[in-house]
């Protein structure tokens, strides 16, 4: 069995997806003792599956929310009594008096597919709430973060082919209070039908009509060559 193929398997166990719309896949590493893949292995995996990608590393000033980083994602409190803020290398959540630690990342153009490093939620619950770009449908992924505190994990979502999200909401419920993230990392998977840079959107039917009519087209070509 590839990696891929266990991840995907592991995916399908510890993924519950509510909404409709994306049929997404959900590639998760970590690094405890226990683990089947590592974080490097599941980053892997899921940048395999992308045609490009970008990576945040959150390297600039500290700063309280909302900051924008420099590769241009913009990161907000959402109000719900938690915090966060940049330290320089990377985000450091604080639940305060919350039941979960909360913040929304903005992209600069639409993304088809999301990963980040998530360290020490201590085996607490995550919510990814992801906004479809052009029809504000929300898909939430619910998952369990491994046990343990220093655990780093990496969570990454790839859409399907016609689906790409404009901004992700990220919450934690770490018992524990404090949580990281890090390596933001935003893409377009392999084999897309529509330009993330263009936002209309090229319905799959009319996608389909139109290459009928290419393939139609180059049939009559070929036989008029051969009649002549
Ligand atoms: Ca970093
Ligand atoms: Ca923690």
């Amino acid at each position: 069995m590839s990696t891929t193929t266990k991840l995907l398997a592991a995916c399908a166990l510890s993924m519950s997806i509510a909404g409709a719309y994306a049929a997404p896949v959900l590639f998760q590493g970590s690094s405890n003792a226990g683990a089947t893949f590592t974080v490097a292995q599941a980053r892997t995996a899921w940048q395999a599956a992308l045609v490009s990608f970008s990576n945040d590393t959150l390297t600039g000033p500290a700063s309280a929310a909302p900051f924008t980083s420099a590769a241009g994602n913009t990161y907000a409190q959402t109000g719900n009594g938690s915090t966060i803020r940049a330290t320089g290398t990377d985000i450091a959540g604080d639940r305060v008096n919350a039941g979960l630690i909360q913040f929304d990342v903005t992209f600069p153009s639409f993304v088809n597919a999301v990963g980040f490093d998530v360290f020490d939620n201590d085996g607490g619950g995550m919510d990814l709430l992801l906004t479809d770009a052009f029809t504000n449908i929300v898909t939430t992924f619910s998952f369990q973060s491994a046990l343990g505190s220093n655990v780093t994990e990496f969570f990454g979502v790839v859409f399907d082919p016609s689906t790409f999200i404009s901004r992700l909401r990220v919450s934690g419920t770490d018992p524990g209070g404090l949580t990281n993230w890090d390596n933001f990392t935003t893409g377009v998977g392999r084999n897309v039908v529509v330009d993330p840079n263009n936002p209309v959107p090229v319905p799959g039917s009319l996608l389909l009509v139109g290459l009928g009519l290419v393939a139609l087209a180059a049939q009559q070509k070929a036989r008029a060559v051969a009649k002549s």
